[in-house]
């Protein structure tokens, strides 16, 4: 894993600078990402876990398991193995989800989809890998310094958010709803809750548990997490429409040609905006107690609703 132990802390003040902490963290995880995952035999299932693994992306899930973990106290060192995990089970959610079988797509990450250049007997089982060694990672490589107890906790959050109670869950929900012009708010929630917001929560409460944050704190923490969840699926809609491929890097307008219901579908673009912008400030609300260290989480909340791609 990186070193963290010559990082300079994060600035705690009202100036704090997201693009420059976003900016380095990044670098930080896609160096821990790139470390994690050699090449070796069979050279094809490993190039192709990496083709899609450091292909960019913006490393959201990683950056908000650091930060979370930092706020509570915990440090960079402890939380890399899970930060790395997370952003292997969102990889290989975003492979799976690119198949044919799927959502068909020929571009993600701004470059061809993994099934278009490996096939998609390779981009299956690169979506394995990539599963199975999330869980290998946080077993063997979170220090010594975290209790095992912890880890242990850890594994539970990622598999109950990766499988059916989580992503797993959100997709069959979506696919069965394909085609169908009347799905209910409650449905589209569930899609959403299941398939965005259950791996964001499990990146900021898997952040705290290894920082040994207590169980009300982890409650806040997760109730930060669902609510900047459903903001980041609304804002994703509402790109959908307003981005180009180049911005998103992938196809862009999918929504629309399927006829597909979103929440600008159902509420109008400025509506959801607003929606988006209640649920980032219900998500800073829950922050607090923390008090000037939850600055970055905070800062993370409205990236959220700003980003355009
Ligand atoms: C996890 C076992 C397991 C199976 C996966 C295919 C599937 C089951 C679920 C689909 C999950 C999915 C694709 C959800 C969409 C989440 C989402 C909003 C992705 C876009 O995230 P960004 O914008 O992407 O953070 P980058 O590329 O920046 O990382």
């Amino acid at each position: 894993m990186v070193a963290a132990d010559n990082l300079q802390k994060m600035p705690e003040t009202a100036s704090f600078n997201l693009a420059a902490y976003l900016q380095e963290r990044k670098k930080l995880c896609e160096a821990a990402l790139d470390e994690s995952l050699p090449v070796i035999y069979p050279e094809k299932i490993y190039e192709s876990m990496r083709y899609s693994l450091l292909a960019g992306g913006k490393r959201l899930r990683p950056i908000l398991c650091l930060a979370t973990c930092e706020m509570m106290g915990g440090t960079i060192e402890m939380a890399m193995p899970t930060a790395c995990a997370v952003e292997m089970i969102h990889t290989m959610s975003l492979i799976h989800d690119d198949l044919p079988a799927m959502d068909n797509d020929d571009y993600r990450r701004g470059r061809l989809t993994n099934h278009k250049v490996y096939g998609e007997d390779i981009a299956i089982l690169s979506g394995d890998g990539l599963l199975a060694y999330a869980f290998e990672l946080v077993a063997l490589r979170t220090p010594e310094s975290v209790a095992r107890e912890r880890v242990l906790q850890v594994i539970v959050h990622l598999g109950r958010a990766s499988g059916a109670a989580g992503l797993v869950g959100g997709q069959v929900v979506d696919l069965e709803s394909e085609g169908k012009s009347d799905i209910p708010l409650e449905t589209l929630n569930f899609i959403h809750n299941h398939k965005t917001a259950a791996l964001l929560e499990a990146c900021v409460v898997c952040g705290g548990i290894l920082a040994g944050a207590s169980p009300e704190d982890v409650q806040r923490l997760s109730r930060y997490a669902q609510n900047i969840g459903l903001a980041f699926q609304i804002i994703d809609d509402i790109l959908d429409i307003t981005a180009t491929q180049e911005q998103l890097g992938k196809t862009a307008g999918k929504d629309l040609v399927a006829q597909k219901v979103t929440y600008p579908s159902l509420w109008g673009i400025e509506k959801s905006r607003a929606k988006a912008q209640e649920l980032i400030e219900s998500a800073c609300a829950e922050l607090e107690p923390f008090g000037e260290s939850a600055q970055p989480l905070k800062a993370l909340a409205q990236f959220i609703t700003s980003r355009n791609h």
